[in-house]
């Protein structure tokens, strides 16, 4: 039965909106009609009508998802962006926080010139500077740091759409292993494992589910809507108004739980037990595609017998569900297969156990069969295109390990030029995957295996992205040189030496983005108008910096759209070409379902999906998922959990000023039955304090029956303390330090953020 919502096209997702029905009278050229319109009200043209429009393409960076974007300017000043058409991402529409890109670029909270440290770390006194001498000081201090501990002692973290040029490139052409994303040991780590382990592909930057033709979403956590991915948002709405089922797990009525068939409001921390539950539904009602498991799928055996016991009555007392919901739902995601799946989810680093649990996931999404199947789970294919041409890198043996590509994956870890593998403890503290950027505080406070002595924090939020800032805090202060490249002063930015201010996504070239995708695509980004104050590209930067160090061959190219034509030439492209063709280019044409009469299209050890991982059993770990049980809230406390505000991204959109005003602080979650029981009112200000004693600032209560009463939610993001910040500063609070501790995920090195409890107070 299809549902009475629209099929989301440009159109009517644009005129839903103010701001999108003037982008349409803009967009089909109907300047007079306005004009004369405005003239009868009495009203003169706004400014960005009395020029010549300026078009320029770009992608996205108000947050990961990186949507393709047409931004308009006159006169040398941006008034507003739109979704492009061609772009697979974006697909014309934007997203609100997408929309707020120009206010984000005119914050006139923006760090504005070069800036060398004079007083204490973290008082965040600084002097302004040339570029020369903020670039000749950083590498004179990253030379002697690699002169006295080796080019691995410098740790680079990097995150934003331009963090290619340090945590990638700069850091190999250097020489360290220690690079890292916040994207992989603090959101997909577990997810990329587990995909790997189980059916031998990582899901990737763009979740490979076939929207088109799903008919049964299951979400765990997942809380589509308030995390606003533009082309997620539309893809659920398109699949959820022809009348797709839809069951939300979540221990908090998420927005998304509002649409679903079936809300499943769990115990926190319990959802590998209805997995398992869910297993042993599908297995002993024999309600699973048998043909695709037998064919297709190694340990089945293995796993019946090791689900028998796990029954929906076993699973209701640690879920805090019902046995007949639990059933019913199985038997709803069944009647549905082979059009039926759990969405990977993203943020998936929750409570340490996080691999077992994805691998739960992906064994249920195996019995529905789900994999390589229209409505199931794609397999995304890389764009072609070649790298700029450099000679070997620093870094021998794979990429750095922040952004291995799928088949990457080796026993070896890379190696730095004096030898040492990176530091974060891979193989030894965890098994597999990507460097964890929250195990490489620790060395910089021990020496252990080996001292790191300097950072590169690119576009990554350090005292509000790790949990246990102050570990973070400590760790700065033993270090001999921070160096921070960022767009606003952000909290951290008190702790560097050295700060180059970026230009902004929209005032800038960049690298391509290059997406693995069901249609592969590459999209372009082109400044729309000079860099505001004395700002510079990080690839300008990164260069500049290479240049001092001696390495002049990874850095051959004297202008940015050489390296980027050098590139597009490999495909027959250029910058021009790209321009005229939509600032696009989609690979159309390459399969993304798996042709089961060919060659098996898993790429396991055996060829198959690994519901037995062997890999995990010759490691030591549990072949099969289990159940872990986690720890109980002490008395009087709650679990602390968050989630994402539809109109911001992570902590750094909170001093955007269309944004701020739109939603200026957050609010803590607190269930109204449990509120009223300990005397709490709707809408005054409480303290929270946690199992460490860690104090938040003042944050307005919501009391509300949409979470359980075990939990206490909020927006991440906010509580920053950053006096540079004037719309953000002291605004709500912060779950990052209300995180004192996380807990390590032992095969892919994930930080399990959800370890963490509260209590309320009612003062200071
Ligand atoms: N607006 C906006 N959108 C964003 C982002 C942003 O910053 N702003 N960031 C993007 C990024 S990088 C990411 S990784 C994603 C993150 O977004 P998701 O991957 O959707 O994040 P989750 O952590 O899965 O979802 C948070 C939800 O999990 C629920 N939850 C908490 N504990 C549990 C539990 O134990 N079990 C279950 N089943 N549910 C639980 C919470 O109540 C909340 O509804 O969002 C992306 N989209
Ligand atoms: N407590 C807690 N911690 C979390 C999460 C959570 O929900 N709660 N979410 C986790 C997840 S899923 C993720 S993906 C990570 C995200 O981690 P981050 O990416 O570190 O998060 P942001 O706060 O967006 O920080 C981006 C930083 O880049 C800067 N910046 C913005 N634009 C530019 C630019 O053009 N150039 C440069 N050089 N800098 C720029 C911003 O000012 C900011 O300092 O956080 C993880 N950590
Ligand atoms: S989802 Fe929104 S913020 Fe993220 S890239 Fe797309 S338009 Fe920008
Ligand atoms: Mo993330």
């Amino acid at each position: 039965m299809a549902r009475t919502a629209l099929q989301i096209t440009r159109r009517n997702f644009l005129k839903s909106s103010l701001l999108g029905a003037a982008a349409l009278s803009l967009g089909s050229g109907t300047l007079r009609p306005v004009a004369e319109a405005l003239a009868r009200a009495g009203l003169a043209l706004p400014w960005f009508r009395k020029g010549q429009i300026k078009l320029s393409y770009n992608y996205c960076d108000m947050c990961p998802w990186r949507c393709g974007i047409v931004v308009h300017s006159v006169n040398g000043q941006v008034y507003k962006v739109d979704g492009n058409p061609a772009d697979p991402k974006s697909r014309g529409m934007l997203c609100g926080r997408g929309q707020a890109a120009p206010s984000f670029m005119y914050d006139p909270d923006r760090l504005r010139a070069p800036m060398i440290r004079t007083g204490e770390r973290g008082e965040g006194k600084f002097k302004e500077v040339t570029w020369a001498e903020a670039l000749d000081y950083a590498a004179e201090k990253l030379r002697l740091t690699g002169q006295a501990f080796g080019p691995e002692s410098v740790a680079v973290f990097g995150h934003t759409s331009g963090d290619f040029w340090f945590a990638d490139y700069f850091a190999q052409a250097w020489g360290t292993p220690n690079a890292a994303k916040p994207s992989s040991s603090l959101c997909t780590s577990p997810r990329e494992e587990a995909a790997k382990l189980t059916y031998g592909l990582p899901i990737g930057g763009h979740e490979p589910v076939d929207w088109d033709g799903i008919n049964c979403i299951t979400l765990i956590g997942s809380h589509i809507g308030e995390d606003s991915r533009n082309t997620v948002m539309q893809d659920f709405a398109n699949a959820w108004g022809r009348g797709a089922k839809v069951i939300v797990v979540d221990p908090r009525f998420s927005t998304v739980a509002a649409k679903a068939d079936y809300w499943l409001p769990i115990k926190p921390g319990a959802d590998t037990a209805l997995l398992l539950a869910w297993l042993n539904v599908l297995i002993t009602e024999e309600l699973y595609d048998k043909s695709f498991v037998a064919e297709w799928a190694n340990g089945f055996d293995k796993l019946a017998a090791h689900v028998a016991e796990f029954t929906p009555e076993w699973a209701a007392p640690i879920t805090d569900l019902s046995p007949d919901l639990i059933r019913e739902t199985a038997r709803v995601m069944a009647a549905n297969l082979p059009r039926s799946s759990i969405i990977p989810g993203r943020h998936v680093t929750w409570y340490g156990n996080d691999t077992q649990r994805m691998r739960a996931i992906y064994i249920i999404n195996a019995l529905l069969g789900a994999y390589g199947r229209e409505g199931g789970i794609y397999f995304s294919k890389s764009p072609y295109i070649e790298a700029y041409p450099h000679p070997p890198f620093a870094v021998t043996g794979s990429s750095g390990g922040c952004s291995a590509e799928p088949g990457q994956e080796s026993d070896e870890l890379p190696l730095g030029p004096s030898g040492k593998a990176r530091a974060d403890g891979a193989r030894d503290k965890f098994l597999r995957g990507a460097t964890a950027m929250q195990e490489l505080i620790e060395p910089m406070l021990t020496g252990q295996p080996y001292p790191i002595k300097a950072l590169i924090v690119y576009g990554t939020n350090l005292l509000n992205t790790v949990p246990n800032p102050q570990r973070t805090i400590e760790a700065l202060k033993k270090l001999d040189f921070v160096l921070a490249i960022d767009v606003l002063p952000q909290e951290h930015i008190a702790w560097a030496d050295v700060v180059f201010p970026e230009a902004t996504s929209l005032e800038r070239y960049d690298e391509l983005w290059v997406v693995p995708h069901k249609t592969p695509y590459i999209a372009m980004r082109e400044p729309a108008v000079e860099p505001l104050y004395d700002t510079k590209p990080g690839w300008w930067m990164a260069r500049e910096l290479g240049l001092r160090l001696g390495l002049e061959p990874y850095f051959k190219w004297q202008t940015i759209e050489e390296y980027l034509n050098t590139r597009l030439m490999s495909i027959g492209s250029s910058l021009d070409k790209m321009r005229a063709e939509n600032g696009v280019i989609v690979q159309e044409g390459k399969p993304y379902l798996a042709d089961f009469s060919d060659a098996s299209p898993f790429a396991t050890a055996s060829g198959k999906l690994e519901l037995y991982s062997e890999e995990l059993a010759q490691a030591g770990f549990d072949p099969l998922p289990v159940y872990e049980p986690v720890d109980e809230p002490p008395q009087g406390y709650f679990r602390l959990l968050y989630g994402r505000h539809p109109l911001h991204t992570f902590a750094k959109t909170q001093n955007t000023p269309l944004l701020h005003e739109l939603y200026p602080e957050n609010e803590v979650w607190v269930n109204e039955d449990v509120g009223a029981g300990q005397g709490l009112r709707q809408g005054e200000y409480v303290w929270l304090e946690n199992q460490d004693g860690a104090r938040s600032g003042p944050v307005k209560l919501k009391l509300t029956q949409r979470i359980r009463g075990d939990a206490v939610y909020m927006v991440h993001g906010f509580g920053q303390m950053a006096p540079g910040l004037s719309n953000a500063n002291g605004q709500g609070a912060s779950d990052t330090k209300l995180q004192t501790v996380y807990k390590l995920d032992p095969i892919s090195g994930g930080a399990g953020m959800r370890v963490n409890f509260v209590r309320i107070v009612k003062e200071a």
